[in-house]
């Protein structure tokens, strides 16, 4: 651990930062895709786009709307939702579409935009629904806007949760299976080292140059070249198996179940079925959704570590839990679906000096991995810092379950945490330093949205 702490900046007035935030996701504004990151990330993520619509609609509904209608015209046949979709942007980033070559090894890919060939965490309905709630509260023609949206988006959102229920868990588990560390949006988490371990790189790896090690100025807050071999790895898989869903099942290294993104998609269904009701041509997709987001909910649950209380994914390679003290340990605090007793004791943790309590944190926001596990590290990316995005979800969550002075807390501590404005990837817990890309997308809309 270092102990050096970096000088920072005072926290600026809230609406100074707003401003600032604003000017932000202007600048990375591309017309109809708002770019990740400037620099470090010049294409369209999938969870990240649902993030920054929520930003965005505090601005303009419209322009939120512009950005959903870009990611869903990228949906593939089956459904998905790919994890990237690509901007005009060739060098500026690796892997692109040339490495990725959907176009023209999946059969289920669009043809009128290069996308990558994996998903993301649905957070989709998430945004809809929050996206909606703040039109709502707009002048008519904002929330026609948003209605007809809501209207024209219902059958994709619909189609990419059938997908995610049956393609991502044929066998009813209840929880989602991922085939790749990046579809879990927590790339270098130690929830993976045990999966990835057992990921050998094969014959046959075309040759490869990082570019985000060109961007980001110290190293060691990206993931490593181990790490990155093996990536790289699981898409030659996937592209020899012309990302086939059932052949990638079938044949990929890397296969887990993930219980954040199920708690994830729990909640999107619930959200999505809260949209739906009231209308009658939808009240069958509603039945199904509750179906889903209840089947979720069970299976977040039942992976519940007896002795810890807290989530654990499942290698489906070799059948075992993977216990890990991440974040993704609290997913059912975001879904429910725990006994009174089991949530009060997550919810404790939580609270505790082995998470959000730790003396050592500049900001009482829980760190991606927990500051006492012999796993954090508290530069690198997923393995420790704190990523102001996930408390936006948290507090989010938090609040539909109608707990409000816990929702309220993380606001204020995110606030904290993203006060010097520079609305960087992620932060040093211990330091409060700012890492990874400044003037990230989906950090500046969680200010706007908390401050808006
Ligand atoms: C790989 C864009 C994305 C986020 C992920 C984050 C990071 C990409 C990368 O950046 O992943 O998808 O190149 O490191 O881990 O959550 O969506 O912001």
């Amino acid at each position: 651990m270092s102990t050096l702490a970096p000088p920072r900046g005072p926290r600026t007035t809230d609406k100074a930062l707003a401003a600032r935030a604003a000017y932000v996701l202007r600048g990375n504004d591309r017309g109809s895709m708002t770019t990740a990151a400037p620099r470090l990330y010049p294409h369209m993520w999938s969870w990240d786009a649902a993030f920054i619509s929520v930003g965005i609609a505090r601005l303009s509904v419209p322009r939120a709307i512009t950005e959903l209608d870009t990611l869903l015209a990228a949906q593939w046949s089956t459904g998905m939702i790919p994890h990237i979709v690509f901007s005009d942007d060739e060098a500026g980033y690796f892997p692109g579409p040339r490495r990725w070559e959907c176009g023209r090894l999946a059969a289920a890919g669009p043809t009128a935009v290069a996308t990558s060939g994996i998903c993301q965490p649905p957070v989709h309905a998430i945004a809809v629904r929050r996206i909606m709630a703040v039109a709502r509260g707009r002048g008519r023609t904002e929330r026609q806007a948003a209605e007809e949206f809501l209207r024209r988006s219902w059958e994709p959102l619909m189609r990419w949760h059938r997908w995610l229920a049956e393609q991502r868990d044929p066998e009813g588990t209840g929880r989602v299976t991922l085939h790749h560390g990046w579809e879990s949006g927590m790339d270098n988490s130690p929830r993976w080292d045990g999966p990835y371990r057992r990921v050998e790189v094969g014959g046959g790896l075309p040759p490869y140059r990082r570019v985000d090690l060109t961007v980001v100025a110290d190293p060691s807050s990206r993931p490593s070249d181990r790490e990155y071999d093996r990536y790289l790895w699981l898409i030659e898989e996937m592209r020899r198996a012309g990302y086939d869903d059932r052949e990638v099942r079938r044949t990929g290294s890397f296969a887990v179940e993930d219980v954040f993104t199920s708690a994830i998609f729990a909640l999107a269904c619930e959200a999505l079925a809260e949209l739906g009701d009231g209308a009658a041509e939808r009240a069958e997709d509603v039945r199904l959704l509750r179906t889903w987001a209840a089947r979720f909910r069970t299976g977040v649950a039942a992976s519940v570590d007896p002795l810890t209380g807290t989530a654990r994914d499942r290698d489906l390679r070799t059948g075992a839990w993977l216990p890990s003290q991440t974040l993704a340990g609290f997913a059912p605090l975001l879904c429910g679906g725990l006994d009174r007793p089991a949530e009060r004791r997550l919810a404790d943790l939580l609270d505790s000096d082995a998470w959000c309590g730790h003396p050592a944190l500049m900001a009482a926001v829980p760190p991606s991995t927990a500051v006492d596990s012999p796993d954090f590290r508290q530069r690198e990316y997923w393995r420790g810092p704190q990523w102001p995005v996930m408390v936006w979800l948290f507090s989010w969550a938090f609040a539909e379950r109608g707990w409000q002075d816990r929702a309220s807390a993380l606001r204020e501590e995110g606030l904290r945490l993203i006060g010097d404005g520079t609305f960087a990837e992620y932060y040093d817990p211990l330091t409060g330093e700012p890492l990874g890309s400044h003037d990230q997308s989906w950090t500046a809309a969680t200010a706007l949205d908390w401050l808006c």
